[in-house]
């Protein structure tokens, strides 16, 4: 009798359905802030034997059988992340950036504290304090904002409610700012404060790694990020110290005992959050990790900001109306309304012609989550594609006649076919048939 997986149908229901995947990721232009492109090798990775191992626990000390070559691919993954941010300690294992941020609430905080984080409805994250996420349910969540007039991080405000409310925890990092933090004055006012500074990197976290943004470890105790955006990698979470201190909460272990803050998060993450992990996806990751590690990958992240500032500029050139006006990072956001556009509109009709990004909200935005009044546009896709500065004006002047003429159908479709036939000259993927 044949083993099983030699009868099985191919799926072929599904498999169609990824082919179509691929090929709606090869024509169009891919603007989503938070998304990428990983190498093949990454994928390969993911799609192996790693995925059939239980391994819950850490290298050495695994609570099942049969994890010896698991250990090894975990303890490289744990290595080159060190590596890369010139950690103390880093934990591979949240199945996502979210898992991530529970663990690091668990192992820091106990329900009802309070939490200091960017509001959502500013470009902060759900799981900085939202209340529909388990962050604002569990926890006392306070927020600070941007300023009005530049679209900058209210410091001042940061300070002041930190003073006044003394939160346990203050959380910097966003998922739609588009300049870089002040991580030093953020750790001294958390200094002031008696809390504990958490940033979340998960979109700058590419360019943080060859140092073309301020650095957070030097100032923030702990730090989280997802690895598949700017990171290039696996869909997936980490968590890295540069310096492992005392749990400063006094949370102890099960067994009774205060820990190094390193010992308390690994138990937050495995038991504490999540089970068995992903063996599959940290072999994945430490594919990435070992790309981040060449040079390759610092003209890459150096290419994503040129692009961003080249896009950017396109934008303002045509009366687009970008808050802070302009970009450190990877990403922008524009406020369409002196266009008479809301975010909705804008990301439905550029979807018809391929051109895929997400309405978002604007700081002070009037409209709700659902409709917004503005749009996030991000590089590293279109970077991971081979694109530069001169690819940028093409895409933004395919963009505005698209919002310049909401209605217009027929235009909508020619665009449509000028964003296939300029998309060929990026292949993505050509060894996928
Ligand atoms: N959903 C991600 C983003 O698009 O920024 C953040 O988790």
């Amino acid at each position: 009798m044949l083993p099983y997986f030699c009868v099985m149908q191919r799926d072929s229901q599904i498999f169609n359905l990824i082919d179509k995947e691929l090929e709606r990721q090869r024509n169009g232009i891919e603007l989503i802030a938070s998304e990428n492109f990983t190498s093949l090798q990454v994928m390969e990775a993911m799609g192996t034997v790693a995925t059939n191992k239980y391994a819950e626990g850490y290298p050495g000390k695994r609570f099942y059988g049969g994890c010896e070559v698991i250990d090894e691919i975990e303890t490289i993954a744990i290595n080159r992340l060190k590596q890369i941010f010139d950690l103390g300690w880093a934990n591979v294992q949240p199945h996502s950036g979210s898992q991530a941020n529970t663990a690091v609430f668990l192992a820091c905080l106990k329900p009802g504290d309070k939490i200091l984080g960017l509001n959502l409805s500013m470009g902060g994250h759900l799981t900085h304090g939202s209340p529909a996420n388990f962050s604002g349910k569990n926890y006392q969540a306070l927020f600070y904002g941007v300023k009005k007039e530049s679209g900058l991080i209210d410091y001042d405000q940061m300070e002041a409610t930190a003073v006044a409310e003394k939160p346990k925890m203050i959380i910097c990092g966003a998922s739609a700012y588009s300049r870089d933090w002040d991580y030093k004055r953020i750790r001294e006012i958390a200094d002031k404060t008696g809390a504990l500074v958490l940033a979340d990197i998960a979109h700058p976290a590419g360019m943080i790694a060859k140092k073309l943004l301020n650095d957070p470890f030097e100032h923030c105790h702990i730090v989280s990020s997802t690895t598949h955006k700017t990171l290039r990698g696996p869909r997936g979470g980490i968590i890295m110290m540069r310096r492992d201190f005392d749990n400063p909460f006094g949370i102890k272990d099960p067994k009774g005992n205060l820990r190094p803050m390193s010992a308390v998060l690994d138990l937050a993450v495995f038991p504490g959050a999540q089970g068995g992990p992903l063996e599959h996806v940290i072999a994945a990751k430490a594919v990435a990790f070992g790309e981040i590690l060449t040079e390759e990958f610092t003209v890459y992240a150096q290419q994503i900001i040129n692009n961003a500032r080249a896009m950017a500029k396109a934008f303002v050139k045509r009366g687009y109306n970008l808050i802070s006006n302009g970009t450190d990072n990877h990403l922008m956001l524009i406020d369409l309304r002196n266009k008479n556009l809301t975010g909705k509109k804008a990301q439905e009709t550029l979807d018809k012609a391929h051109i895929t990004l997400n309405k978002n909200a604007v700081p002070f935005d009037d409209k709700s989550p659902f409709v917004t009044s503005g749009i996030r546009i991000g590089t590293p896709a279109v970077t991971t594609r081979g694109m530069k500065e001169e690819h940028m004006e093409p895409i933004v002047e395919m963009i505005d006649r698209v919002l310049s003429d909401i209605e217009n159908e027929k235009q909508i479709k020619e665009v449509k076919d000028q964003v296939r036939q300029y998309m060929r000259q990026f292949p993505l993927y050509p060894e996928l048939v």
